[in-house]
């Protein structure tokens, strides 16, 4: 159920969309944004202009709102309810309360790249395609343009195309540590999985003896934190603090499964000798990863 639409123009002569909310809704939309990787990146004032133009769409179970093939309409914030995602058939996700959903169709220009399907009755909030484009995919690029280059140089990512590189310079999300932090505890279950982009971890461990063992450290180039998806939950095989400042690219769980998927034969290859793995920038291409450890 949308209320009260309207069009109105911007100041700047812009058909800008926007549909009255009360400060409740704003505050309910607020919420389910917050944690929201397409939302983190955006500043006050676009994210406005994406609040204002959202229409409300309430689902009932089992109501289709996205069909694989077809063309891309809208991009979905969901407010709460579960909803399943299926590519050829088959259950690959489900999502719910701040997930989101239908952002690639209108990305990349592409059809539906699964179907969704509500489990429960729902709450959504529609993003037409217009604004989507002129708010998000803007902010994305900026985001796309400066992760391109560095991640083209990654040698474990050598094998990705383009297009690929360019999904996944999309995915990720930059964190920073300082000296001394934490980034990943040993035991911890993780939802992300790790591109050094800038200054050196230390890895240490202890092992089944329980004695701590230091391992090689990690620099510019090399990952970590693949357990999370080699096997589901898995917790951190080792502990991984920042040596002097670090930057890191960090990418979800369902991000890398969905982007990382087809090389994950490399993961795996390395995780079996190995409990962490690092690529070394500008290496040759048909050595992968850097067997340092
Ligand atoms: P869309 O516009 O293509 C379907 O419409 C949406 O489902 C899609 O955007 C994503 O937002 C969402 N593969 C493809 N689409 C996915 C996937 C996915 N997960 C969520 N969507 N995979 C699941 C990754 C865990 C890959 C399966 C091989």
């Amino acid at each position: 159920s949308v209320s009260a639409e309207s069009i109105r123009p911007t100041d700047n002569l812009d058909e800008r969309r926007i549909i009255e909310k009360s400060d409740e809704v704003k505050k309910r939309i607020d919420e389910a944004t917050t944690l929201n990787l397409l939302f983190k990146n955006l500043d006050r004032e676009t994210k406005q202009h994406v609040v204002d133009a959202m229409s409300e769409k309430r689902v009932v179970a089992n109501e289709f709102i996205i069909k694989q093939g077809d063309e891309g309409d809208y991009f979905y914030v969901i407010e709460h309810g579960l909803f399943e995602i299926f590519v050829n058939g088959q259950l690959v996700l489900e999502v719910g309360d701040g997930g989101s959903f239908g952002e690639l169709a209108l990305m990349y220009n592409t059809p539906r790249a699964a179907t969704v399907r509500a489990k429960t009755n729902g709450t959504l909030w529609a993003v037409d395609r217009e604004t989507f484009l002129r708010t998000i995919t803007s902010s994305v690029y900026r985001k796309r343009r400066a992760y391109e280059d560095f991640l083209r140089s990654v040698s474990f990512l050598s094998t990705l195309d383009r297009s690929e590189i360019t999904k996944l310079a999309d995915a990720l999300e930059p964190i920073n540590y300082e000296n001394g932090d934490t980034i990943v505890s040993q035991g911890d279950l993780g939802e992300y999985f790790y591109i050094i982009e800038q200054g050196t971890v230390s890895v240490s461990k202890i092992n089944d003896m329980g004695i701590e063992q230091q391992l090689p450290s990690l620099n510019v180039g090399s990952y970590f934190g693949v357990e999370l998806a080699l096997i589901n939950d898995q917790p951190r095989k080792a502990t991984v603090v920042a040596r002097g400042s670090v930057r890191l690219a960090a990418l979800r769980r369902d991000a890398f499964v969905r982007l990382l998927g087809p090389i994950m034969d490399i993961f795996r290859r390395n995780a079996a000798e190995y409990n962490l793995q690092q690529g070394r920038p500008q290496e040759s291409s048909d050595n992968h990863v850097s067997s340092r450890i």
